[in-house]
């Protein structure tokens, strides 16, 4: 064989096992980025959703021609159920990438003298932008026990995507409220990797770039109680339906939970930064 003819089957052999390479790797990667989907939904009629009195706040109230629910227990009339906060155990699964935090901020804006979204996930590491849609005064209260909590004003309408706050550091559920507006009532849930999602009005959730295997997944809902539940991704897809037990309303509200994946505490839970403003408003209270 000339040295040109076996220079060029080298050449070819490399191009094919280069092209074999990148088509084992697209295989790979697409079994690789599965999904857990599913559904969470109420075993039975919701209960009736409870009415907000904002009448002894004119600011709001002008803002809401038509009556404002609680949202701590929100369903359609299929009963799919909204803000459930689905999460994998990473803790149980160590061979699970760490994953990178969201490159798009986690975002709580306060509009109508509501917070949106009800519930936010969040992950460690991941900007956190809280915002005034209101032309009045809110203050944003976080009753976070592993994470500094903070109490922070912000008097008028923020422009853009508002202010940035600190992020919390480490897994946990906390309760947020505002001490002008008591009805205000938010949770943040933070988790320190990427494989959590919260239940969208339709009662569906997707955990993103899931590899096959086994998981625990651990299920928070404000009122409804916490489960733990197995799934299996396999092909890339792994499905849970979720169903929650209406009465499960009548227990007491679940705050401050620590979740079970966590693994690190930063130092105290003193307060960090009282704006003077807030400091009148609740002192005023
Ligand atoms: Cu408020």
């Amino acid at each position: 064989m000339s040295a040109y003819r076996s220079g060029r089957l080298l050449r070819q052999t490399r191009v094919a096992a280069a092209t074999l390479c990148a088509a084992a790797f697209v295989m790979v990667g697409s079994a690789r980025a599965g999904d857990i989907t599913g559904t969470a939904k109420l075993d039975g009629a919701a209960p009736a959703a409870e009415t907000i009195d904002m009448s002894a706040v004119p600011d709001c109230n002008n803002l809401h021609p038509d009556p404002v629910n609680k949202e701590d227990i929100v369903a359609n009339d299929k009963g799919m159920l909204r803000y459930v906060v689905v999460s994998i155990k990473k803790d149980e699964a160590p061979d699970l990438a760490a994953g990178e935090a969201p490159k798009e901020p986690a975002v709580l804006d306060q509009q109508g003298c509501m917070y949106h979204p009800h519930v936010l996930a969040l992950m460690t590491g991941q900007e956190l932008m809280i915002k005034n849609s209101d032309p009045f005064l809110h203050n944003i209260h976080t009753l976070s026990s592993v994470n500094p909590a903070f109490n922070k004003a912000q008097p008028n309408k923020t422009p853009g995507e508002g202010e940035k706050v600190d992020s919390p550091k480490a897994p946990e559920v906390f309760h947020v409220k505002c001490d002008v507006h008591p009805w205000m009532s938010a949770y943040m849930a933070v988790f320190d990797h990427p494989y959590f999602a919260v239940s969208d009005e339709n009662g569906k959730f997707d955990i993103k770039n899931v590899p096959d295997g086994e998981y625990t997944v651990h299920v928070w809902h404000e009122k409804l109680g916490e489960q733990d539940q197995k799934v299996t991704v396999k092909d890339g897809k792994g499905n849970l339906d979720l169903t929650f037990k209406p009465e499960g309303a009548m227990a007491p509200a679940v705050n401050n939970v620590i979740l079970a994946s966590q693994t690190q505490k930063t130092s105290g839970s003193s307060c960090c930064e009282m704006p003077k403003k807030a400091e009148k408003v609740a002192s005023a209270k």
